[in-house]
Order: C-alpha cells, then sequence, then structure tokens
C-alpha cells in the first residue's frame, strides 16, 4: 500500500489538528485501508473463480472484467460530513459500506443474478444488504445490482471482517453510468440543465435496457 495515500488531501483538510493528530490519522487510516484493499483481493479473486468454473461448464465467460477501487478521501469525507458522522478512522470502519467497491461487468441481465447469487451462497460471504436497481432503477434510470457483503480476511496473527460494495451491471448498464457519471452525477449543474438533461438521459437507459433485453433472448435461443 502507497504511504503517502491521501497524505495531501488528509493534510490539507485537518489544517487545524496538531502534526501528531494528522499522522496517528494518517496511520489508523493506512491500516484500515490495506484491510479493504485485501477484502477487495478476496471478493476479485471470488468472481475470478466463478468465471472461470462458469467457462469450463458453458463454454463462455459470463463476467467481461472485474474493477476494483478504494473510495476517495474526499468522497469518504463528503459522506460521513452528509450523514452528520465524525471524520475519524473508527467512523469510516463502523458507518461505510462502499470504502471497498468492486464491479463487475456481466455479458448478460441473467448472469448478473446469477453471479450474486453465487457469491452471497458462499460461507465465508456475509449478505449486509442487496439493492437491486434493476428491478427496480433508479429515478434517473441507473441500473445495477448493489450487494454488500462482509468478507473475513487472514492477517499473520489475527482475522478481520470487512465490508465492501459488490456493484454487478451488463456492459450497457456500465456505458450509460458511465456517461452519466461523468456527465451529471453529483456534478453541480443548474436545475435547468438537471431539467433539461433528465429525459433524455432515462431515454438512453431505456434504450439500453432493450438492448439487454433482446440480446438475452437471443442468448436464450441460442442455448435452447
Ligand atoms: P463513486 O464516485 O462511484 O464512488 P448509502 O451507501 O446507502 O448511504 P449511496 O452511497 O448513494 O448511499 O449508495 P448507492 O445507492 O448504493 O450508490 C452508491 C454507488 O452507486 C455510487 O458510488 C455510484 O458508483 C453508483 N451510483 C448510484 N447512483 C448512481 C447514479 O444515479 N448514476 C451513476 N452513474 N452512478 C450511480 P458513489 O460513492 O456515490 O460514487
Amino acid at each position: 500500500m502507497e504511504n503517502n495515500l491521501y497524505k495531501d488531501e488528509i493534510a490539507g483538510f485537518l489544517i487545524e489538528n496538531s502534526p501528531e493528530d494528522i499522522q496517528n490519522f494518517m496511520l489508523e487510516l493506512q491500516t484500515l485501508m490495506s484491510y479493504y484493499k485485501c477484502a477487495m483481493h478476496e471478493i476479485e479473486a471470488k468472481f475470478k473463480v466463478l468465471n472461470e468454473q462458469f467457462s469450463l461448464q458453458h463454454e463462455r465467460n459470463p463476467i467481461e472484467s472485474i474493477k476494483t477501487r478504494l473510495k476517495s478521501f474526499k468522497s469518504i469525507r463528503e459522506k460521513l460530513q452528509r450523514k452528520g458522522l465524525p471524520l475519524t478512522a473508527q467512523s469510516i470502519w463502523d458507518n461505510l459500506n462502499d470504502v471497498a467497491g468492486i464491479r463487475v461487468v456481466c455479458s448478460f441481465i441473467d448472469d448478473i443474478h446469477m453471479l450474486g447469487y453465487c457469491l452471497i451462497s458462499q460461507d465465508d460471504v456475509k449478505l449486509i444488504e442487496i439493492k437491486d436497481y434493476i428491478e427496480h432503477p433508479k429515478e434517473n434510470g441507473y441500473r445495477s445490482l448493489h450487494i454488500i457483503v462482509e468478507v473475513p480476511i487472514f492477517l499473520c496473527d489475527d482475522k478481520r471482517l470487512v465490508r465492501a460494495e459488490v456493484q454487478l451491471r451488463t456492459i450497457n448498464m456500465n456505458s450509460w453510468a458511465k456517461l452519466e457519471h461523468r456527465m451529471r452525477y453529483k456534478k453541480n449543474l443548474s436545475e435547468d440543465l438537471l431539467l433539461r438533461t433528465h429525459d433524455e438521459l432515462l431515454e438512453c437507459a431505456e434504450i439500453s435496457n432493450q438492448l439487454d433485453l433482446k440480446m438475452q433472448a437471443i442468448r436464450n435461443i441460442i442455448e435452447k
């Protein structure tokens, strides 16, 4: 893990704190982040195994790509602030479920729920929460399956249970979300611009969903 992770951001933000406090916070944060990083590796490995096994049995890979990310310090700070919670390592550990993020992009809609189910059925994975934005898309058209899980990571002399957010999407859902994220999500756009782009983006999400459903139907025909 990089020693300088978040260093400048933290020093800039905790400007009124003593150098010792900042140093301690950074050390705690670094330990925490290394746990989150290990949890991401564990979960990524689980999906790679599932992909491998599925390709042996069905001669195709259900996973197009897997990406992992640690939440940025800015994002952590803003989320805690929004929830009225203190910015401490303990508070991050207790309250945030998405510091470790794993995004799994799947070939077909059915693969999403199949892979999600396989993950939460594993006996070292504890399901914390599911948000199914595929069954229930967000009002802007955002679709993805979000699963918060807790997995063990094994250290030399200890074991930690670490929470992480898994996002499962199709290629089309991912393209839409990436572009919407770049253009609109959490951007300070004017009310007018938000209004003017809302319906267009929603329409794009619907078209993208139609494509997913058609592709799924074609695959079902081929596999019968
Ligand atoms: P980033 O930059 O992707 O890391 P909660 O955790 O329940 O308090 P939260 O965080 O809104 O509330 O949870 P939710 O609904 O599970 O959404 C978390 C993540 O889903 C976001 O992460 C995005 O990655 C993605 N997401 C949710 N809604 C949208 C959306 O409308 N458009 C796009 N493009 N992505 C979305 P972060 O941490 O907010 O941002």
